[in-house]
């Protein structure tokens, strides 16, 4: 990353142009290499389309662009905790990362067409921290071409963190119910519809409501069939992955997801939470990274 750029002028490289959705500062990309939508809210990238592809990223039709409501689809970034944390009580749901203003570090295209857009967090910015120390940064850089790449840097100031961390991504399929998805075989996991802890037989399918935190940190791949295409998710420093899927029932509950939507997506996580959050000494930094490729 070279240029640092203000993000109320127009100096902006060509391929990125800034746009207000809904009220919501976001960031489109328009590249010879793919095409785009990150929103400042929640450092959120919503759309990522690989030129000559279809949609990678699944966005449900009735999400909300509203301030201070998460994006439905896409790629939240959860921070400082996951769901409802290891305490249980925590809120907002996933922590604040999602639903505070992020800014605008650096933004930058390459002479091939790859976008790469940095965003940072700090605790000045957000309201209500839920006790978290003010002294943090975190920062998201997302670079958008051929391939999509997030990396999530927290750093601490003076004084030690203990923290969640999730890239929540939600990926577009073909149907949930035909997809296989590899690369946790014997991994252990604990099933969050049932309370158990299992370990994986094989390939996951989805066959009811799936919402699970493996601790494994392997390469995964979504091996559909009926969009003829591989999505392949690898990770970095991330501990976990979380696989969810809410079938029926849940996505009737939902009032920002279609009844029926759950048969055209998954979502393959990137993560630490649980018995792997992260526990920062002061001034020390840790990065998470998730890359996603197309085959
Ligand atoms: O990652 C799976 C999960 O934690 C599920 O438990 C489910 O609630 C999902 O995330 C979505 O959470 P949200 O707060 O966005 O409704």
């Amino acid at each position: 990353m070279s240029d640092s750029v203000d993000p109320d002028t127009s100096a902006l490289p060509e391929g990125i142009t800034a746009e207000t959705v809904n009220g919501l500062d976001a960031w489109r990309i328009s590249t010879p290499l793919a095409s785009g939508l990150v929103f400042a809210q929640g450092a959120h990238v919503a759309e990522w389309v690989p030129a000559g592809a279809p949609p990678v990223l699944w966005l449900s039709k009735q999400s909300f662009f509203e301030p201070g409501k998460a994006i439905r689809g896409g790629v939240p970034v959860c921070f400082p905790w996951f769901g409802t944390g290891r305490s249980g009580e925590m809120t907002p749901a996933h922590g604040f990362a999602r639903l505070s203003q992020w800014t605008l570090d650096a933004a930058e295209v390459d002479p091939s067409g790859e976008a790469t857009l940095a965003l940072v967090l700090t605790g000045s910015d957000v309201e209500d921290l839920g006790g978290f120390p003010e002294d943090f940064t975190a920062r998201l850089v997302v670079s958008m071409g051929s391939a999509l790449q997030l990396t999530l840097t927290v750093t601490a100031g003076e004084q030690e963190l203990d923290f969640e961390e999730a890239l929540h991504s939600y990926f577009s399929v073909s149907d949930a119910r035909r997809v296989q998805l590899d690369g946790l075989d014997q991994a252990r996991y604990l099933d969050k519809v049932s309370g158990a802890e299992e370990v994986q037989q094989g390939a996951i399918e989805f066959t009811s409501e799936t919402d699970r935190v493996y601790f494994d940190d392997g390469t995964c791949r979504i091996l559909d069939e009926g969009a003829a295409r591989v999505v392949t998710v690898e990770k970095a420093q991330s501990a976990n992955t979380v696989v969810w899927n809410p079938w029926i029932d849940r996505s009737q509950r939902m009032t920002d997801f279609g009844d029926d939507e759950w048969t055209g997506m998954c979502c393959v996580e990137t993560a630490n939470v649980l018995d792997n959050a992260v526990h920062l000494a002061p001034g020390q930094g840790h990065s998470m990274t998730l890359a996603v490729t197309l085959s």
